[in-house]
């Protein structure tokens, strides 16, 4: 059967594969809405969709080490837990690997059953989420939590393992983190999760790697870290040292598309794009836009005011949308590049956020195992004569 979304996501987007089903969102289809619509959200599945009928009735196991395994519903996490919403990005850590590769000369150490080499921006989002608070299940669920010391807490993971067979883990001490918001989210954007969202139950780490926000929940336990290859030989950093958690602070243009052609007589173009925090301690504070390769920058307008003031405890994690109108370098400067074959010169658009805590994102992001990038976005545009 065709999951709810996967038509739309079929025309606003790339299928990377049909199974598992991936797909990137079309760049431009992305800069229409602030909140990521069902059938845009790009989809990464590992395996097939599993077939659950049920809600009310899905039952998820929790575990821990000192105490005894509990089994509930989501009608009775329902019960017993108040729900909390929040606005996240949701981003894929193999996201930008084709400007990764431009920039680091390698992709990915491994994207299954994907072709990362044409992954673009596009596996990227931005939606609201609800559910029920990690850290309060958790705590509620097994109290000696409460008592255990900080450096305990940090020995400990959390396993999230999916109905489809897909598990990762997370450190405990992120779950019980009030700051990071973590959810058992059962909806997005007011309304339940489809199929390929995770129906009906999924992890939703704000500011974490796409990889660790498991969806089909079936099983959450405490222990030590998950040794199963999505933990322990993909989406690692560099050198596969370690485990990839947060996500870099990071912005994209989205408006106009790489490669769109510009009259020649123009000499501004009007740019539209999204910048996020990821995982970071402070929110976003701006973004800057240059025509000239990063010689003189011009500082967008950033739309704050769409962002929702969610219960959340911690810093936005949702993206900032901004637009400019850029003003481009005359004709024939030698800001334009050399580009000069068959007669359309290039000029290229470049953005970068700045966050709260003077953060820059960096003009090329150092290679972390070929995932994450956050370098400069740059998107080249053909003037034509
Ligand atoms: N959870 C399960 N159970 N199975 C999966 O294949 N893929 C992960 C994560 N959670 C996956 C999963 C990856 S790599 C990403 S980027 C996100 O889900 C994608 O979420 P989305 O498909 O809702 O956009
Ligand atoms: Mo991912």
């Amino acid at each position: 059967q065709t999951a709810p979304g996967r038509e739309e996501s079929r025309r606003t987007g790339a299928i990377l594969s049909e199974l598992p089903f991936q797909t990137e969102t079309c760049i431009s289809e992305l800069a229409a809405e602030f909140l990521t619509p069902k059938g845009k959200l790009y989809v990464r599945n590992h395996a097939p969709v599993p077939a659950i009928e049920t809600s009310a009735d899905h039952m998820i196991t929790f575990v821990s080490e000192q105490e005894e395994e509990l089994d509930l519903t989501l009608g009775q996490l329902q019960g017993r837990f108040p729900r909390h919403r929040i606005t996240s990005v949701l981003q894929c850590t193999g996201n930008r690997a084709a400007d990764n590769i431009a920039a680091n000369g390698y992709g990915t150490s491994g994207f299954v059953g994907g072709d990362s080499e044409h992954i673009g921006a596009g596996m990227l989002g931005n939606a609201s989420w609800s559910g029920y608070r990690l850290d309060d299940v958790l705590r509620t669920l097994f109290p000696s939590l409460s008592t255990l010391a900080t450096e305990a807490i940090q020995d400990l993971h959390l396993t999230l393992e999916g109905v489809d067979g897909y598990y990762t883990s997370i450190p405990l001490s992120i779950a019980l983190e009030k700051s990071a918001d973590c959810l058992l989210a059962t909806h997005m954007n007011g309304e339940e999760l489809t199929p390929d969202h995770g129906f009906p139950v999924r992890a939703l780490l704000p500011g974490i790697a796409g990889a660790r926000n498991v969806k089909w929940l079936a099983k959450v336990a405490i222990g030590k870290e998950s040794d199963g290859p999505w933990t322990a030989h993909y989406y690692r950093k560099a050198g596969r040292s370690a485990p990839i958690y947060a996500l870099p602070l990071n912005s994209v243009i989205l408006s106009p598309e790489p490669g769109a052609w510009l009259d020649e007589s123009k000499s501004a173009v009007a740019v539209k794009g999204v910048a996020y925090a990821g995982g970071g301690q402070y929110p976003i504070q701006t973004v800057e836009l240059s025509a000239d390769r990063g010689q003189s920058w011009q500082t967008a307008t950033c739309h704050f005011e769409e962002v929702p003031d969610d219960d959340c405890q911690g810093p936005s994690r949702s993206w900032v949308r901004f637009e400019s109108v850029v003003q481009l370098p005359p004709s024939g400067s030698g800001a334009r590049g050399s580009g000069k074959t068959s007669g359309a010169p290039l000029t290229e658009l470049w953005c970068r956020a700045i966050d709260k805590g003077g953060n820059v994102q960096p003009e090329s992001s150092l290679p972390q195992g070929g995932y994450l990038y956050n370098g400069y976005h740059r998107v080249p545009l053909v003037r034509s004569l």
